[in-house]
């Protein structure tokens, strides 16, 4: 017997979810839908269903490349290809760098000419655009058609999928669901999956979760008849021409027969209150608003000047799902067992969401790394209603903007701030954000160091939000000494009789020491990928404090913690500073009676000291390879520990550093960032953290038994032009073909040369092997280098 599932939902996730779940066994479903079948007026009812693949996620270029596989196996799936045009150098530019994340991720694709964009598509002028960007496997999904026939391969292995069933409650007993109540009675269910779009709030609120979407109008018309697509299509095959992004004007097209489809995400952001939707009928159909189309429709003519004898024949405002960082939202509730989530899906996307969220069901994982799109990814403080539609409503402005990597949110800000804060402001410091944190990037006070000379210049692209003071504040933690803010470093306080024990039981390394000791050591899924690496101290028989890299960590050890573990984020009511470099033991000596020498505060452990006045919990660790140690103090004496740590540090030439110096120490180190540089994707001996393995029980343990040898590396690359830094995700090519991507890219002041950290075939990682890095279209020479490339003998570090 397998669970009894029901799936909240009729649209093209709940159809996917469905159809996923059966085909693995789970035939127990039951799919209900408050419309009627089968178009119950949700987003799929009426998308016009365009499947563009490339995206700067991996994972989510990965779900699109499933759908279109999918989908073209049902035959619901058009595949015309996809054509994205510029009309702007920065757009031109911009093309070229999707056409990397494309080779990167597996989607085929080149980049055209404007009379090559012109052969394509039957409507564009050569002399309109200036290249494109032209990927032959996207096309159209035929959403209501794909939801039938999933629905129906469901039905045929024993699900029911019911129109008309209004869900009102969700019942639960002991923090486990145990069915639905709906407007036609209950429907018992140890697994409840909410595939509900852009009512998820709505459903949400019947359990107590946030569900951090926002329901927005977005603008799609048809024209008229256009003469020039006379007799190219038919009613069976409504579409020829690749779907056509123009994004420089908020739009994308695509053909109805003889008719062209014009989407915009041009106008004014138009939030939805549910409260004001029908309940029959199609409630996310509104009204089309004319006047907020009509400068589309302009510019729409502008680009395909084929169009100016047609009109606008109807429209209308459809409704869907924004979030606050444009990522779908899956995953279980965090207190509700049995509680599941798959929304703000796109289309484009949904039936690899719904293979994930059918695998995370019926095998305990995903099968591929979801942890830019789980919904247990966000801090408290970005869960208020103000902040989710604050941030929705900006990924709606920007969804076709060309968008830096590194450029930060206007709103809302500052959120977070940490004590040292009006300090940093005093230093000039230059703020991003991440995870509602104000992080210092770099401090203007520090221009005039005569480092700032050393640092070589760098591209427009990649000098955007970057400084030569960065690199200058990099090589003074190498030679003399700085002040790291580490106060958005989540931390946690594990603490009780069953503390260990849990600690032992989810992490790789052997954390079985006295107090005092520090373990850096991995969180892996079962089987065996790397969910997130941890610092782990010793501080008490029963308490340790995790430095951990998100919430996702937080919420894997709540789910798994007993009743004689309690698990506190201590994140916001402390802070911490990291201070480092070869003065540092100099300047903490200076503060402090405790004994800090090498043979009374060793690496790698930890102990309570005072500085100044104030009780701080201090851990010689540093993630940037120096000397020095993290200092935890409680919140309110933050601001006197960072002043008696300036003083005391103006006698060794302290300063002030931020996070782009800290990334480029890091990389020169060799030090992985989670999530980033490996994920759930790798396991330990593949991204090179084999040395935090211990043998022993523990969650993935068995999985990588056996596997130090793994047949692909994540492999420090020296670019051989040190004049260009790349960004992440960029393809690296060897022997002229594909073979990997980047992770994490800086320039390495210390050791002069252009680090680009990336994931390659064994045969390809060893150290010498010539590669190229593409950037922009150009493929730059490159070669793997012999990690770590800054103090391998650890003589800094242990000093
Ligand atoms: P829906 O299709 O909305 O399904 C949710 C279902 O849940 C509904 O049928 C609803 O009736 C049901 N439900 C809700 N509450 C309850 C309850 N309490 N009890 C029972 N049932 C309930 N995506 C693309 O990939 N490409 C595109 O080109 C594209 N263009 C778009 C254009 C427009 C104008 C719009 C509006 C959207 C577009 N999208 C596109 C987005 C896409 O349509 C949606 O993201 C997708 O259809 C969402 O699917 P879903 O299954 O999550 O939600
Ligand atoms: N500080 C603290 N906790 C953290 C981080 C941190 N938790 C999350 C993340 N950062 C963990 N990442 C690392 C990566 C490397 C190291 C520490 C944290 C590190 N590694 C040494 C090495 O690889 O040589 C030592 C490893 C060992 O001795 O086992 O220092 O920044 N508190």
């Amino acid at each position: 017997m397998t669970p009894r599932v029901v799936v909240i939902g009729a649209g093209v996730v709940g159809a996917a979810v469905a159809d996923e779940l059966t085909a693995r066994g789970w035939t127990d479903v039951t799919v209900l839908d408050r419309g009627a079948l089968p178009l119950p007026g949700g987003s799929s009812s009426h998308a016009p269903g365009l499947v563009f693949q490339t995206n700067p996620s991996k994972t989510m270029a990965g779900f699109a490349g499933y759908t279109v596989e999918k989908m073209s196996a049902l035959g619901v799936f058009d595949q015309v290809g996809g054509l994205e045009v510029a009309t702007t150098p920065e757009r031109l530019a911009d093309l070229r760098r999707r056409h990397g994340l494309a080779t990167s991720w597996g989607v085929p694709s080149r980049l055209v000419e404007p009379d090559e964009c012109a052969a394509l598509h039957p409507l564009i002028e050569p002399d309109r655009v200036l290249g494109g960007f032209h990927t032959p496997t996207d096309g159209l999904a035929k959403a209501p058609r794909a939801v039938a026939a999933q629905l129906a391969r469901a039905t045929d292995l024993g699900a029911r999928v019911l129109g008309e069933h209004r869900v009102l409650e969700v019942l639960s007993e002991k923090g486990r669901v145990t069915g639905v109540r709906t407007d036609q009675g209950d429907v018992p269910a140890d697994v409840v999956v909410s595939a509900t779009g852009f009512w998820g709030p709505r459903t949400g609120a019947l359990v107590g979760l946030t569900i951090p979407l926002l329901p927005m109008a977005h603008q799609y018309a048809r024209t008229t008849p256009v003469a020039a697509l006379a007799g190219r299509n038919s009613e069976t095959a409504e579409a020829s021409a690749p779907i056509l992004r123009h994004q420089d004007r908020d739009l994308y097209f695509r053909e109805h027969v003889d008719r062209v489809g014009i989407g915009s995400y041009a106008h004014r952001p138009m939030p939805v209150d549910l409260d004001t939707l029908p309940a029959e009928g199609m409630p996310s159909v509104l009204q089309f608003t004319p006047d907020d189309f009509a400068p589309s429709w302009a510019d729409a003519r502008e680009l395909l000047p084929a169009l100016e004898d047609a009109e606008i024949a109807s429209g209308f405002n459809g409704i869907f799902s924004f979030t606050p960082d444009g990522m779908p939202l899956l995953g279980e509730h965090p207190d509700l067992r049995g509680f599941w989530v798959a929304e703000a899906v796109w289309v484009t996307h949904s039936c690899g969401v719904g293979q994930a969220l059918a695998r995370w069901l019926a095998e305990g994982e995903p099968g591929v790394d979801v942890h830019e799109c789980d919904l247990n990814r966000f801090e408290q403080a970005q869960l208020s209603p103000s902040y989710v539609e604050t941030r929705s409503a900006q990924n709606f402005v920007e969804v076709y903007d060309v968008l830096h990597p590194l450029d930060p949110p206007a709103r809302p800000r500052p959120l977070r701030v940490s004590p040292f804060h009006a300090r940093q402001v005093e230093l000039g410091a230059v703020f991003l954000e991440a995870s509602g944190w104000e992080r210092p990037h770099w401090f203007e006070a520090n221009a005039g160091l005569p480092e700032v000379r050393r640092v070589p210049g760098r591209g427009e692209w990649e000098a955007r939000h970057w400084s030569p003071i960065a690199g200058a504040e990099a090589l003074v933690t190498r030679d003399r000494v700085a002040m790291y803010d580490m106060t958005p470093l989540k931390r946690l306080d594990v603490s009780g009789p069953g503390a260990l024990a849990l600690l032992q039981r989810l992490t790789t390394n052997n954390l079985d020491k006295k107090p005092g000791a520090v373990t850096y050591t991995l969180l892996l899924e079962p089987s065996g990928g790397v969910r997130s690496d941890l610092t782990v101290a010793r501080l008490g028989e029963q308490r340790f404090q995790v430095g951990a890299n998100g919430n996702l960590d937080l919420d894997r050890l709540q789910r798994e913690a007993g009743g004689d573990v309690h698990i506190t984020d201590i994140t916001g009511g402390t802070c911490c500073i990291g201070l480092w470099g070869p003065r540092a033991r100099d300047v903490l000596a200076s503060v402090t009676r405790d004994d800090v020498s090498h043979a009374g505060f060793g690496y790698f452990r930890a102990r309570a000291i005072h500085v100044g006045d104030v009780p701080v919990t201090a851990m010689r660790l540093s993630y940037v390879g120096e000397l020095g140690w993290e200092l935890y103090a409680s919140a309110e004496l933050g601001l006197r520990l960072w002043d008696v740590l300036w003083e005391a540090g103006r006698r060794y030439g302290v300063i002030a550093a931020g996070r782009s110096a800290f990334n480029s120490l890091r990389l020169e180190k060799g030090y992985r960032s989670a999530g980033t540089d490996m994920t759930t994707e790798h396991d330990p001996y593949e991204a090179g953290l084999g040395f935090a393995v211990r043998p022993g029980s523990y969650v993935g343990a068995t999985a990588i038994a056996g596997k130090e040898q793994p047949t692909r590396r994540l492999v420090p690359l020296l670019l051989d032009d040190p004049s260009h830094v790349v960004m992440g995700k960029e393809p690296v090519w060897h022997a002229d073909a594909p073979a990997g991507y980047v992770t994490s890219a800086a320039y390495g002041y210390t050791i002069d040369a252009s680090i680009a950290y990336a994931w390659l075939p064994a045969a390809a990682a060893e150290p010498g092997t010539p590669v190229h890095v593409e950037y922009f279209g150009e493929r730059l020479r490159a070669v793997v280098a012999a990690e770590p490339l800054f103090d391998p003998e650890m003589k800094r570090i242990r000093a």
